[in-house]
């Protein structure tokens, strides 16, 4: 397909009905698994697993996992059980950076942070128990759809290498050390790589690897994760200079972190222009393979077209 005709099939795509359809089924797929957390964790803990968990986000992880099942040839509803797995260490890692010794953040997903409502023991705790409850949903979201239990471990290691300290925490942690410093173009690529990336990569891999994908194809969703990541993070350090609290749903932080952002980097404009070359990037990588997906052709295009 050429580049023209393929940005007319991610225009005529209606992108914003087909998230909030996903949203959705997500979402109910996420009350499933917090009736299974209040059923295991003390009352005390019930609501911040609640609030951390069910509040308005964009579901991108789940989105992007089910995505790339479907367009890997699976067909089962059952995805987003699995798929939820992915926004459970999402809301975790959200609930921990937000608390008084991580980005003290007062605001999330445009309502007050879970440590500020139900305080810092029971969100640090709440936090905590996702990490098992979406270890144990990926495991039985997998087995449910069919998978043989070597592809369900396959899916459970690409979920902890993700989440772990070679994936989000390590990147959490570079990012950490860098407050106050300047970090060189190189090393604020391998913190976002890790922070952000591993995630979004491991949710289209996950996919994939419950749709049976073969090896060719996992590279190329690994290829377009990485370049959407790198294209999150640059819109979302954008958006942090330009954007307002209202729509963010959150406070703009990079500056009173003092953090080395693109922006602070390359300039605006040179920062957006690097966010659409890494779109194009992601884009091609689909092509080369010959998936011709508009969801995921769209995707690629909304990560840095969205406002919040
Ligand atoms: C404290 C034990 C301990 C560990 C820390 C907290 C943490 C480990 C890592 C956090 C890293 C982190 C917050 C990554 C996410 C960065 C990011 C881009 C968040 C925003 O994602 P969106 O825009 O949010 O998809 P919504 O709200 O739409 O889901």
């Amino acid at each position: 397909m050429s580049s023209s005709s393929e940005a007319q099939v991610a225009q005529r795509f209606d992108l914003a009905r087909y998230l909030s359809g996903e949203a959705a089924r997500v979402d109910r797929a996420l009350v499933d698994a917090v009736a299974e957390a209040e059923a295991l964790v003390p009352a005390a803990l019930r609501e911040a697993v609640r609030h951390g968990v069910l509040s308005d986000g964009k579901r991108l992880r789940p989105v992007l996992c089910a995505t790339a099942y479907r367009a890997c040839g699976g067909a089962s509803p059952a995805i987003h059980d699995l798929a939820a797995a992915l926004e459970l260490i999402h809301a975790y890692s959200l609930m921990h950076d937000d608390l008084p010794c991580m980005d003290d953040a007062p605001l999330r997903r445009g309502r007050p942070t879970t440590h500020r409502v139900l305080g810092v023991e029971a969100t640090a705790l709440a936090g905590a128990a996702l990490i098992p409850l979406a270890t144990l949903r990926a495991w039985r979201g997998a087995r449910a759809l069919g998978c043989d239990e070597a592809t369900a471990g396959q899916i459970v290691l690409e979920l902890c290498r993700a989440a772990g300290a070679g994936g989000m925490v390590g990147g959490q942690a570079l990012d950490l050390r860098a407050e106050g410093a300047r970090l060189s173009a190189a090393e604020l690529d391998q913190l976002h790589a890790l922070k952000t990336g591993a995630l979004l990569t491991a949710s289209l891999r996950i996919g994939a690897l419950a749709a049976g994908a073969p090896a060719a194809i996992l590279a190329a969703l690994d290829a377009y994760g990485r370049a959407i990541g790198l294209a999150f993070q640059i819109t979302d350090d954008v958006l942090d200079a330009t954007a307002s609290a209202e729509e963010l749903g959150k406070h703009p932080s990079d500056a009173a972190l003092d953090k080395t952002t693109y922006v602070a980097l390359h300039g605006l404009e040179a920062a957006a222009a690097r966010a659409a070359a890494e779109v194009a990037r992601a884009r091609a990588a689909l092509v080369e393979v010959g998936i011709d997906d508009p969801a995921l052709h769209a995707l690629a295009e909304y990560v840095v077209e969205r406002r919040r």
